[in-house]
C-alpha cells in the first residue's frame, strides 16, 4: 500500500514537472515576443523611512531612497530646470516595436506615477512646484491618470512614428516610443 502510494506519488511529481517544464516553455516563448514591448516604470523609495507616509505613502519590500534624498536630487546648481532622482524612471526609455505591437507599462515602484502621451514634454501635475521647476505644464498632464504601484496598463493601435510619454507626477520620466512599419527593415 505504502509502495503503491510512493508509486503515484512519484507519478504525480512527475506530471508536474512535465506541466511545469511545459508552462515555462510556453512563458518563455511567449516572454520572448513580448520582452521588446514592456516597460517598467521604476522608483526606488525607502519603505523604512517614515517620512514617505506623509506623501502618499512607499509601498516597496525594499528601497534605498528616502524623501530627503529624493527631494535633494530635484535639482541641480548647474540647470534652470528640474532634474529628478534618476531611480525614478521608465525602463526602457526607449523602446522600438512594430506596428500592431501591444506595450505592457506596469508600476513596479512602489509611488503612483502616470504614463500619459504628450505631443511635447513639459511639466507635470504635481502641486509641488518643486517637482515641475522650469517647466511649462503638458496640457495632457491635468487630469491624467495615476497608476498605482503593481497595476499595469496596456498601449495597443499606436500609430507608425514616435510616440512621446510622461509621468506627470515626475515630468523627468519620459519614454520615447518608436512604432516601426511591419515589414519595416531593420537597419
Ligand atoms: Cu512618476
Amino acid at each position: 500500500m505504502t509502495r503503491i502510494r510512493v508509486l503515484a506519488i512519484g507519478a504525480v511529481l512527475v506530471l508536474l514537472a512535465a506541466a511545469f517544464a511545459a508552462a515555462t516553455q510556453a512563458g518563455r516563448s511567449h516572454g520572448d515576443k513580448g520582452r521588446s514591448a514592456k516597460i517598467a516604470i521604476r522608483d526606488d523609495c525607502d519603505p523604512s523611512d517614515p517620512t514617505w507616509a506623509t506623501v502618499g505613502g512607499c509601498t516597496l519590500k525594499r528601497g534605498d531612497v528616502t524623501l530627503a534624498e529624493f527631494l535633494g536630487e530635484l535639482d541641480s546648481p548647474l540647470a534652470a530646470s528640474v532634474i529628478g532622482h534618476q531611480a525614478w524612471r521608465n525602463d526602457p526609455s526607449y523602446l522600438e516595436v512594430k506596428a500592431g505591437s501591444s506595450i505592457r507599462v506596469k508600476n513596479v515602484g512602489g509611488r503612483a506615477h502616470t504614463f500619459t502621451e504628450v505631443a511635447a514634454f513639459g511639466g507635470g501635475k504635481a502641486a509641488n512646484p518643486a517637482l515641475n521647476e522650469g517647466l511649462t505644464t503638458a496640457p495632457e498632464c491635468p487630469g491624467s491618470l495615476d497608476v498605482a504601484p503593481g497595476d499595469s496598463i496596456k498601449l495597443s493601435g499606436l500609430a507608425v512614428g514616435n510616440h512621446r510619454f510622461m509621468c506627470c507626477i515626475h515630468p523627468w520620466m519620459r519614454a520615447l516610443v518608436k512604432v516601426k512599419e511591419h515589414s519595416g527593415k531593420k537597419h
